[in-house]
């Protein structure tokens, strides 16, 4: 049984308190909506497509909903409001909840993960109230984007041939670091020898993540608004040589990286339309656009909205293994022949989200996670392993950690966003056949609201964030353990570094998120991740003496989260 972490637990009594929390409050659960609805008032002309028990909302404040709950709600809640990794906001639900009940939730969030939107002043009483009345009303559904659609956005900034030949910068590129500057909608390439900001580059609105191309010259950014930004490290300034948005909305790139075939494709997932999109990799031209919509693996119902969750290339075979999260389906799309294309289609579990390859790069570790599982899928033989169920509430990895536990041999590791346990899975069937593709450890870290874990196969240590706990204690700071001390009888014990204390930023509440290593592994970077308006910064360790390197501050720093070192994510090192 998962423990119900410290920081939480008075988080838990209060919002049960208030009703919150519905398992334990079924009375709260079946308060009416005590606002205006249409049918009441007549008013059926304010709001578009609505009917009688929609509550009252003029079209412009209806557009406003639809713009925060793209910006805020839909990731975790879907466009249609079926649920994944957030709980369903279908009408039934939002209805019988009633508009009280989810006033208060978007204020103070829940223990199961959502955010405290009111209380951590992201929103204004009237934007919730807004936000209450528009869960009210039946979602729209978002227009289409196909092929005619790309090709409108599609552009070829500089053409291959007209991109140098030779890198023409004196920047140590494998140890660049490309930098989310999340609501800037853009990122910063900043030097992992000099710390110094190189580019600042636009990129897609609220940017997402950055991969690097087999080759290392490429480096690939996705924005939540789909858009896919290519930009050529090798130009004296490194900058964008194509573009193209390929959805509505996304949050993966990836590039083929099978020996043969670098370079040679890049592929994204969309959220909307749910879609996956192989282009080529020197140019971005859109070549396929392939639906993910289709039925669950377990019900083998129709979803119509199954999102493109994280996607890796095999280095077994030249194909994409993408995560269709609402059908728990992995799809291993084979990229070598696009006319006839032959995907291998693994039922996984449902509400796939992030994962990583194990150190042998053979193996893609996914987590399943509003189901607790991680899907273990062998890319050499194309077939699922196992499902292991772990002890935490919601793995969340992002790509996982690997290391050798002096007890159990090599395991990849995940932290979990509903608690503080850390869950390790063993991940060498050949040296270590009794620990292969079984939770072999867990133990507890700084609080629940992690989302990353890393190290590096240089370092002895393993960094786990928490920077969605609510308490600023766990959320500013970052626990290390030591791997070689670790024991397969006692809980290792960590050390908590107060990062945005050592940031040295006095104004708002930072939250310290994804650590990642440089090229060597000797240093590891931290993000404190404050509000827009706010400093925030990027704290550099030691990795072997937990002392600060440098402190990298700078007005153009807005809103950095994920950071991806060029060689690490070229090699799939975590
Ligand atoms: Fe992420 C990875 C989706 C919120 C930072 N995020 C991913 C991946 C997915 C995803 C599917 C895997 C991509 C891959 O490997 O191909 N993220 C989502 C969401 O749906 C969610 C929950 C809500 C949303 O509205 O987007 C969400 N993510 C966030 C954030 O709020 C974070 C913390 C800050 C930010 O920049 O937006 C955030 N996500 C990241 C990062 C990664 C990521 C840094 C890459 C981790 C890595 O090391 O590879």
């Amino acid at each position: 049984m998962p423990r119900l972490n410290h920081p939480f637990l008075p988080r838990l009594l209060a919002a049960t308190a208030l009703g919150l929390f519905a398992p334990l409050a079924p009375a709260m659960a079946q308060t009416a909506p005590a606002i205006p609805t249409v049918g009441q008032l007549a008013l059926d002309e304010e709001v578009p497509g609505h009917g009688p028990d929609d509550p009252i909302m003029t079209a412009e404040e209806f557009e406003t909903g639809r713009q925060i709950y793209f910006e805020r709600c839909a990731g975790c809640h879907g466009v249609l409001r079926k649920g994944a990794t957030g709980k369903p906001l279908t009408t039934d639900i939002t209805r019988e909840n009633g508009y009280e009940y989810l006033f208060d939730l978007i204020t103070y969030g829940s223990p199961a993960g959502m955010p405290n939107w009111g209380t951590s002043g992201e929103l204004t009483d009237e934007e919730i109230d807004l936000m209450a009345r528009y869960v009210l009303v039946d979602p729209p559904s978002p227009p289409e984007w196909g092929m005619p659609d790309m090709m409108d956005t599609w552009q070829l900034v500089v053409a291959p041939e007209d991109r140098p030949t030779e890198k023409m910068n004196d920047i140590n590129i494998e140890n660049l670091m490309s930098v989310t500057l999340r609501d800037s909608g853009q990122i910063a390439l900043i030097n992992g020898d000099t710390f110094a900001i190189e580019e600042i580059i636009d990129t897609g609105y609220a940017v997402h993540i950055s991969r690097t191309s087999a080759s290392g010259r490429y480096l690939f950014v996705i924005g939540r608004d789909a858009r896919v930004n290519m930009i050529d490290l090798w130009m004296e300034h490194p900058d964008t040589v194509a573009e193209i948005k390929i959805g509505i909305e996304a949050r993966s790139v990836e590039t083929s990286k099978f020996e043969g075939w670098e370079d040679r494709y890049a592929v994204a997932g969309a959220y909307w339309p749910p879609q996956y999109v192989i282009m080529d990799g020197e140019t971005l031209e859109p070549l396929k656009v392939v639906s993910t919509r289709g039925v669950t693996y377990d019900e083998q119902v129709y979803h119509p909205e199954p999102r493109v969750a994280s996607i890796v290339a095999s280095h077994y075979r030249p194909e994409f293994i993408i995560n269709v999260k609402e059908t728990g389906k992995t799809l291993l799309v084979d990229y070598s022949d696009l006319v006839n294309l032959k995907t291998t289609e693994i039922a996984t579990e449902r509400f796939l989200h992030d994962g990583g390859f194990d150190a042998s790069l053979r193996y893609f570790l996914v987590a399943a996670n509003a189901r607790g599982k991680i899907a273990v899928i062998d890319t050499e033989e194309n077939k699922l392993v196992t499902l292991v169920e772990t002890e935490g509430n919601t793995p969340h990895p992002g790509r996982g950690a690997n290391f050798v536990h002096p007890t159990f041999g090599p395991v990849w590791g995940t932290s979990h966003l509903g608690d503080d346990t850390i869950s390790l899975i063993g991940t060498d069937p050949d040296g270590h056949p009794d620990n292969a593709w079984k939770m072999v450890q867990n133990f507890t870290a700084l609080g629940g609201g992690s989302l990353f874990i890393k190290t590096h196969p240089n370092s002895d240590h393993l960094y786990v964030d928490a920077p969605l706990n609510p308490e600023p204690e766990f959320s500013g700071a970052v626990g290390v353990f030591t791997i070689s001390e670790m024991t397969g009888e006692e809980e290792p014990e960590y050390v908590s570094l107060p990062i945005a204390e050592l940031a040295g930023i006095a104004d708002g509440q930072p939250r310290v998120v994804h650590p990642e290593f440089n090229k060597d592994g000797t240093q590891v970077w931290l993000s404190v991740w404050n509000a827009k308006d706010k400093e925030s910064a990027i704290v550099v360790l030691d990795d072997k003496t937990l002392e600060v390197v440098t402190v990298i501050k700078d007005p153009r720093l807005i809103t950095p989260t994920g950071k991806f070192n060029v060689y690490n994510t070229q090699h799939d090192i975590y």
